[in-house]
């Protein structure tokens, strides 16, 4: 069965564009479909003395199931050279699942919907780009009325590239 689902892509470290743009054209080989929103440069989050971030949205179609998908997104951040220095810090490259059809998961390994969609104006802003209507059912909300929730300087950290 195909999956529908919303991987938030991220970058802080070294060429940001080029390996963002480099690590979705890996996505293919196992997406029937890749979608991708505009590219936003963004203020760091949780972490604040870093570069600012490059983030986007992908949907993806695929058959993988969640944990399947998570090793290879993580075989992904690895060619690029991605390291677990400091918790929240700076990164070459960050894949990170979103949303996986309507699926709830609370394991240690793996959240979805991302523990941190709902306050994160890098997520929710180019998931609003490309399906506004979109529902969560975790939070009895669309992502449109989610982005209307966060501050005007949360949305204002945000800028489309
Ligand atoms: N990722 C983090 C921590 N802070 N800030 C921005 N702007 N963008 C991110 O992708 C990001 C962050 C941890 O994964
Ligand atoms: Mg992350
Ligand atoms: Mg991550």
């Amino acid at each position: 069965m195909m999956h529908n689902v919303y991987i938030s892509i991220g970058s802080n470290l070294g060429d940001s564009l080029t390996t963002i743009k480099s690590a979705i054209s890996q996505l293919k080989s196992f997406c029937s479909e890749v979608k991708v929103s505009s590219f936003y440069r963004t203020k760091p989050v949780l972490y604040l003395d870093q570069a600012d971030f490059i983030n986007a949205m992908i949907y993806i179609q695929t058959k993988l199931e969640p944990y399947e998908l998570l090793a290879k997104l993580q075989e992904i951040e690895l060619l690029y050279k991605r390291q677990r220095i400091i918790r929240y810090g700076p990164r070459t490259l960050d894949l990170d699942i979103i949303l996986f059809d309507d699926l709830i998961i609370t394991e240690d390994k793996l959240c979805i919907p991302h523990a941190r969609m709902h306050e994160r104006a890098f997520v929710l802003v180019p998931l609003c780009e490309l399906n506004a209507n979109l529902y969560i059912s975790k939070y009895q909300k669309n992502v449109t009325e989610l982005k209307n929730m966060l501050s005007y300087n949360e949305l204002a950290g945000v800028i489309k590239l």
